[in-house]
């Protein structure tokens, strides 16, 4: 069996630098990825094709980008069985309140479709959600999370070492 993929979706080509943070942490994973981009205003019907079919393929994880009236996320996850996350975008080409407008589209979710919502703007972490949930079922992927974890651990005890020199 192939490795299961994780779907980076976005609303517009202008959330590619935000989602960028997604694909890169899950490229360092050796995750493999598949990028759309899809509308849930402007392509409905191509949104809910993918939605509607995602789970029959490999994909194994749903991460949706957008900003603004950010629907992406709830609308797929409404047409799927699969996790999806939300990564709430700062859109770039309209005035925006700050990325809090998509933030609240994706995580005031009526009961029954859940979107694990991250923080605006924070696609790497949307990423590491991915690959924790692929995790489950790969040992291999749970010792790189591990690893991951332990170099984020000694590079804090680095800085601190070095801290407490400079203020001695
Ligand atoms: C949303 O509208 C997209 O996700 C994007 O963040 C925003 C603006 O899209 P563009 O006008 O830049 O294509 O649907």
């Amino acid at each position: 069996m192939t490795a299961p993929t994780v779907a980076v979706i976005m609303g517009s080509d202008s959330d590619l630098p935000t989602m960028q943070g997604a694909i890169d942490i899950l490229r360092e994973f050796d995750v493999p990825v598949s990028i759309r981009i899809l509308s849930a205003h402007r392509t409905p019907d191509e949104m809910l094709g993918f939605a509607r079919t995602a789970a029959d393929t490999n994909i194994g994880v749903i991460i949706a980008g957008a900003g603004g009236a950010a629907h992406l996320p709830g609308m797929v996850a409404s047409a799927t069985t699969l996790p999806v996350i939300g990564v709430p975008v700062v859109a770039s080409s309209m005035q925006t309140l700050g990325g809090v407008d998509a933030l609240l589209s994706m995580v005031q979710m009526p009961a029954g479709i859940p979107v694990a919502t991250v923080a605006i703007g924070n696609a790497k972490n949307a990423g590491l959600l991915a690959i924790r949930i692929l995790a489950i079922a790969d040992s291999g992927l749970r010792d790189k999370m591990a690893s991951y974890q332990q170099a984020m651990h000694d590079t804090v005890v680095a800085k601190d070492t070095n801290i407490a020199a400079q203020r001695d």
